[in-house]
């Protein structure tokens, strides 16, 4: 406990140090990016590292496991996935219609281009994704929804856009749905293949280890990569009067983020599991902090793992193979987020909304939060294909952009929360076949 109040203090002292270089010194936009160098650099490091992990992790996990076994775990993980989103996609529903954060405002009209993003483009991309045409190029981008004739146009220019544009059809940050179908299936195969397949399989089970070691170094640098982050985007922030303007919006999307985190997927767990929900959380806390400052489920992947075997101590069978798909698709914070905003902006429009439209938003935000990479502000590119498809004007994203750089680190957090959650409750459930594979196993060593 005296750890827990400790970093307490040290973050308010994050905070504090921010407010004051922001008070007292004038910094220049050079000497601002001097100030979050440290930052960039834990930043840097978390992605490096991303593709030895899920590529060592989705193969190991995979061939570790009898087809039919993994087969059942990921049914587990998929259900829960679904389920977890689409409460989170309720509620969400629930309090924007209750609370009307939109209603009482004056419509402060909508810039910038038109985004053409259509749900079957964004769905399509999804499936593109999962077929990286060439491996290295899907560790540098990944296709994002985007019309074919943006495609066609930004194809002919460069493949991997420097800025995240909602407009855009390669984004930055690696094809990770893409890289995880691949290793699914690289592992299965390898599973199947008997003595020669061993040889890859200690060679990938080696190399897990070694990049966990790895994370474990860059772990030590944290808390001052952390500390440079936060103090910086404080210093960065411009517009704090839109906090006041867009006040009542915020608060339904944190209030709905709070609820899903401290109420219901608690409850979730320990219906299943049956041990306290808020311990796992602490053990979660760094990777919980982690989310929150860097806003990338996929960044955060490497200390998600971390906390999640050494701390929790979840079998690591589970989570090989359930956290680098969660942090790819389970996002109920970005679900919530998109059936928020979504009404948010209808209620903007004075738009009415039918119980077909509440239908259509649930599944679309369900969809799009799946749909969404584990990157910084993802999330407002796939709702495009949400207000599409109740008919609401895309270009209406630009108005919730400015306060994003907050939202989107709130619903990371609950994201990588969720994985958590998810990899302990398919775990507990998944107990009968991961004790027969032990028994199995002891077995093989007593009479080889
Ligand atoms: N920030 C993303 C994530 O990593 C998702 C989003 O933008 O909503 O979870």
């Amino acid at each position: 406990s005296t750890m827990t109040t400790q970093s307490g203090h040290t973050r308010v002292c994050w905070i504090g140090l921010g407010l004051l270089v922001r008070e007292y010194t004038s910094l220049s936009h050079l000497e601002r990016q001097y100030f979050g160098f440290p930052g960039e650099i834990l930043m840097r490091m978390l992605k490096m590292i991303i593709l030895p992990l899920i590529m060592s992790s989705m193969i190991t996990g995979i061939a570790a496991l009898d087809s039919e076994v993994s087969g059942k775990i990921g049914l587990r993980a998929v259900v829960y996935y679904f389920t977890t989103t689409i409460f989170a996609v309720i509620l969400g529903i629930i309090l924007v219609v209750s609370i009307k954060p939109g209603v009482s405002h004056k419509h402060f009209g909508s810039t910038g281009t038109t985004p053409n993003v259509t749900t079957v483009d964004t769905i399509l991309d999804l499936i593109r994704n999962m077929f990286p045409e060439n491996l290295v190029q899907a560790c540098f981008a990944q296709v994002s929804p985007g019309s074919p004739e943006k495609r066609r146009q930004s194809a002919r220019k460069e493949n991997v856009t420097k800025e995240y544009k909602i407009t855009g059809s390669y984004s930055e940050g690696m094809n990770v749905l893409g890289l995880i179908v691949f290793c699914a299936v690289f592992g299965l195969v390898i599973g199947k293949m008997g003595a020669r397949g061993r040889i890859l399989l200690d060679f990938f089970d080696a190399l897990n280890e070694a990049t966990m070691r790895l994370v474990q170094i860059i772990m030590c640098y944290m808390p001052v990569g952390i500390l440079f982050l936060i103090a910086a985007k404080i210093i960065e922030v411009e517009d704090w009067a839109i906090f006041g303007k867009m006040g009542l919006y915020m608060a339904t999307v944190l209030t709905g983020l709070a609820i899903h985190g401290l109420l219901i997927l608690p409850l979730i767990y320990f219906v299943f599991v049956r041990k306290n929900p808020f311990t796992l959380m602490l053990q979660m806390a760094q990777a919980l902090v982690t989310a929150l400052m860097i806003s990338s489920s996929s960044a955060t992947l490497p200390v998600t793992f971390r906390c999640a075997e050494e701390n929790v101590g979840i079998d690591k069978r589970i989570t090989r193979f359930v956290l680098p798909v969660g942090a790819t698709i389970n996002m109920d914070g970005t679900a919530l987020y998109e059936a928020v905003a979504t009404i948010f902006i209808a209620q903007l429009n004075d738009y009415n909304l039918d119980v077909g439209h509440i239908l259509t938003i649930s599944i679309t935000a369900t969809l799009a939060s799946i749909g969404a990479a584990g990157i910084p502000n993802a999330g407002l590119v796939t709702m495009v294909m949400v207000l599409t498809a109740v008919g609401l004007p895309a270009n209406d994203v630009t108005l919730i952009v400015a306060v994003d750089w907050l939202l989107d680190r709130c619903r990371t957090m609950i994201n990588v929360l969720g994985d958590a959650y998810g990899a302990a409750v398919v775990e507990k459930l998944s107990k009968r076949e991961l004790e027969r594979m032990d028994v199995a196993s002891d077995v093989d060593m007593a009479n080889p």
